[in-house]
């Protein structure tokens, strides 16, 4: 296969207007009739080229006639008919019939198995697995859909759209059709046939229409829906308050699968979820479970308008959806939650993965312009920095004007396949704001560096500050240009210890600065002394900051910010700093000052969501994107030494927080677990101090009373457990796996503390667990339960000198790059990053890429990757 360029895009030679499926399904041999109706796009001569893999061609008719095999070609991707055979005139109807097997469909795109269920995966180019098809975003059809499937076993049929018949048949079968009126790429369809139970709902719209609203579960599982459908009527309301949008069709479907290669699947009117992002209860789902459950339902919601209403010309495009998407979902996060604390959340992700990723080997912009797999660029640089890069023009053109943009924009495109461009320029009409500079967002990668100078004249009173940037140079970009960039600043004037005003207005400045240039300067008067300047409010650009402050102007921005962001961000640096420091140097002496900077937040009146994330280290990934040649294992053990410095220093106070924390009713009852399980991870460093786990466990995992049981407790105590490798561990893992083997979703929270374990004997202890019984590299979440879970939380034992690390991931890869390609092809990012790490380990990395690079059937998944790093 070939990779294909953005520069290359033309529009198609024809297209869809109507399709008619009938689908009779059977685990080896699903009969599929694609009954097309295409009309050629101008005067042309040119072939129908129709997409099609892993299908069994049974026959083709055009116009009614059949078409023999000697009209025709085809090969493993294509289905070829030349001008010649295709009928005078520019409509012709195609009925083609194909048969494919979903039971040994493992790849998990097009349709499968999931379980006792089938359902469909088609973003990007699943469909062409499903049917000879235009599979491109640009060909728009209306869908009718016939699903046909045994009675007893398949009660429920679901497709897009409005049920429109239905009936019994011969031989125990049934059928259901549905119809949809919203012409949508095939991306966008989507079949699951099975037996559920369906928690119902219904929302009034805000012009009085009534949405019927269900949710299918396995059987057993009715009441873990409760969370997702309450989730989903708060997601329809905000977007019509947020954005006056209001959904189009009578019903809305969520159906819950165990196999599924991502989070979920905004296909129109019957949305696809792994069932881990629907079911919950207390007991066996987290409190960041409940969080990210609610953010996925609300972002396949969101997609409705942005992404099948609007949705994209070409798959390079796909920012145009999913950026967008994302800063809907964290904007209502925001707006359901603590938004200082969103964010804060919001801004690790990018920092640790994202930046990361945009300085290996995979870097692209947001906008990719050469793709050989296209599921490889479900990225966080599409997606966060995607969103970031709409915060920004939120930002730079204001509230209003974002939502005067929307309007235009979906006045505009409505019902059509656009660009990126297309959106800015809505924008830009909308706010009157010139954003071609801005554009450049889409077009150049890599993160930004700015660098800070600031000066202050004492007899004038004028502060000047100084802003350079620059985007990463390399072969693939030699030339960047400077960035449009908006940078929310605030200068304080008051002095962390005296407190005295050093502005005559009193008054911290609040300032958004555009920067546009490679350097500029802004000054600012009134000062009788140098103000102490937090720099990035609400983290107004997704870049990186070249800005040595020292201890004491951080100490003031962590006291005196009125930005909740740059309070939080000071106090980050502050620990970094002795992260650093503690990575070259693992004798270095800690500053006091640094304990009683930990008691005061914790004592601070902030809220305790917002505790809990000032006095959480930075993680191993968050400080490694600060680092360049990293010896990971000084690292582990810089945090290691923070760690314990502070559970020393601050043992009293963490430990009366603790308390505090656990006193407390159902109010704020997430932040306060928050905050108490912060403190405990502290406190289980210290030996007396660890009985608290062991009770946190009996209390939460082991309690005579169901109701005060509770899994975020319970996996913050098993988490600290593992880290510190305590006696209990093994007992209470024993416990968990007795209570929870049934519940498979639990079972995979089980699998990653075991993966997660900081013990020598680590590698034992994951072949044991690779063959637990129920496990299996053919059902996603259970892969990445141990794979990801160990090279994601386990640095110790993955960086192990060894090499043993590295080896272990790679041979899981292997084996996953015969059963699933697009899971096998996310599992390797950890290993294609090695040009961060000191040569030893990048040596052992890249022995490692070698090895996979040279296997047999090499996906084109594995292989893009494997290309890009080993150049
Ligand atoms: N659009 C889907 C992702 C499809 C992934 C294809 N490999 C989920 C989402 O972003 O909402
Ligand atoms: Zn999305």
């Amino acid at each position: 296969t070939e990779p294909r360029f953005l520069a290359d895009y033309r529009p198609a030679d024809f297209t869809i207007n109507t399709v008619n499926l009938s689908i009779e399904l059977a685990d080896t041999s699903t009969k599929v009739i694609n009954e097309l109706e295409l009309v050629k796009q101008g005067d042309h001569q040119q072939a129908l080229v129709l997409n099609g893999e892993h299908l069994t061609l049974i026959s083709l008719v055009l116009n009614d006639q059949p078409l023999h095999a000697e009209l025709y070609q085809l090969n493993d991707t294509l289905l070829t008919i030349p001008a010649s055979s295709l009928p005078e005139g520019d409509s012709f109807t195609l009925i083609i019939t194909t048969e494919i097997n979903p039971l040994e469909n493992t790849a998990l795109e097009g349709l499968f198995k999931s379980g006792d269920a089938f359902c469909t995966q088609c973003e990007a180019e699943g469909f062409r697995r499903i049917s000879y098809y235009l599979d491109r975003p640009d060909v728009m059809a209306t869908f009718t859909t016939k699903v046909t499937a045994d009675k007893t076993l398949y009660p429920f049929l679901l497709s897009n759209g409005n049920k429109i018949d239905s009936g019994d048949l011969p031989g125990n079968q049934h059928f259901v059709t549905w119809y949809d009126p919203f012409p949508k790429p095939c991306y966008l369809f989507a079949l699951v046939a099975g037996n559920f139970d369906l928690l119902e709902d219904k929302f009034t719209t805000m012009s009085g229409r009534e949405v019927a609203l269900e949710i299918f579960v396995d059987k057993g599982n009715l009441a873990k829906a409760e969370h997702a459908m309450v989730s989903l009527q708060k997601s329809m309301a905000w977007d019509e308050q947020t954005f006056g949008l209001e959904y189009d069709l009578d019903i809305y479907m969520i159906v819950a699968v165990d196999f599924f290669n991502m989070g979920a699947m905004e296909n129109k009117g019957l949305n696809v979820f792994n069932s881990k992002f629907v079911l919950a209860d207390s007991q066996c789902a987290t409190d960041s479970d409940y969080f990210n459950i609610e953010a996925v339902i609300a972002h396949e919601y969101f997609h409705n308008w942005t992404g099948n209403r609007v949705t994209c010309r070409d798959w390079f495009q796909l920012s145009l959806k999913e950026g967008l998407t994302v800063f809907r979902d964290q904007q209502f996060s925001g707006d359901m939650h603590s938004s200082a604390v969103t964010r804060i959340q919001n801004v690790r992700v990018l920092r640790s993965l994202q930046f990361a990723e945009d300085a290996g080997p995979m870097a692209h912009p947001i906008r990719p312009e050469k793709v050989l797999e296209m599921n490889n660029f479900y990225t966080l640089t599409v997606y966060e920095k995607g969103a970031e890069v709409i915060r920004m023009l939120h930002t730079l053109i204001g509230v209003e004007n974002f939502r005067k943009g929307m309007d235009f924009y979906f006045a505009r495109f409505d019902g059509m396949a656009v660009t990126c461009d297309d959106f800015i320029n809505a924008m830009s009409d909308a706010s009157g704001k010139d954003l071609t500079q801005f554009k450049l967002w889409y077009s150049q990668y890599g993160t930004p560096v700015i660098k800070v100078a600031q000066a202050f004249d004492a007899a004038t009173g004028i502060y000047t500050l100084t802003l350079s940037q620059q985007s990463p140079v390399t072969k693939k970009q030699e030339n960047p240009q400077a960035l449009h960039i908006p940078i929310k600043i605030e200068l304080i004037n008051k002095d962390f210890d005296t407190n005295a005003s050093v502005n005559t207005s009193n008054l911290n400045q609040t300032k958004l600065l555009e920067l546009t240039q490679d350097t500029q300067t802004w000054s600012f008067s009134g000062f009788s002394q140098q103000p102490t300047l937090a720099m990035l409010a609400d983290f107004s650009a997704p870049v990186k900051l070249d800005f040595s402050q020292d201890e004491t102007a951080l100490l003031t921005v962590m006291k005196n910010a009125e930005n909740s962001f740059c309070r939080w961000d000071a106090g980050q640096k502050l620990l970094m700093s002795y992260i650093q420091h503690l990575t070259f140097d693992a004798d270095y002496v800690i500053s006091p000052a640094l304990i009683d900077a930990i008691n005061s937040m914790l004592m601070g009146g902030e809220d305790r969501a917002f505790i809990a994330e000032q006095i959480s280290l930075p993680s191993f990934d968050e400080a490694a994107g600060l680092m360049i040649d990293i010896e990971p294992l000084a690292l582990f053990d810089a945090i290691s030494t923070l760690s314990l410095f502070i559970a020393q220093g601050a043992q009293q106070q963490l430990l009366a927080t603790y308390q505090a924390c656990q006193q407390v009713g159902e109010e704020d009852c997430v932040a306060n677990r928050a905050l108490k399980n912060v403190c405990l991870s502290y406190l289980s460093r210290l030996p007396e101090y660890q009985y608290l786990v062991a009770e946190q466990y009996q209390q939460a995992a082991n309690n005579n009373d169901i109701t005060q049981e509770n899994m975020t407790d319970t996996l913050a105590a098993l988490t600290c457990s593992a880290k510190v490798n305590l006696p209990d561990l093994s007992e209470q893992l024993q416990h968990f796996e007795n209570k929870w083997h049934d519940t498979t979703l639990v079972m995979d929270k089980w699998f990653a503390i075991g993966a997660s374990i900081v013990s020598d004997d680590i590698f034992t202890q994951l072949n044991d667990l690779l063959k637990h019984p129920q496990f299996t590299l053919k059902n996603p979440n259970r892969a990445r339960s141990i794979i990801s879970a160990f090279a994601m939380n386990n640095p110790k034992y993955f960086h192990c000198k060894t090499g043993k690390g590295y080896q272990f991931l790679a041979q899981q890869i292997a084996k996953m790059n015969e059963i699933n390609p697009q899971v096998a092809s996310r599992l390797v990012t950890p290993l294609i990053q090695y040009k961060s790490f000191a040569t030893a380990h990048q040596q052992l990395m890249k022995a490692e890429l070698i090895t996979l690079h040279a296997l047999p059937n090499l996906s084109n998944d594995l292989k893009e990757k494997l290309d890009a790093a080993l150049i």
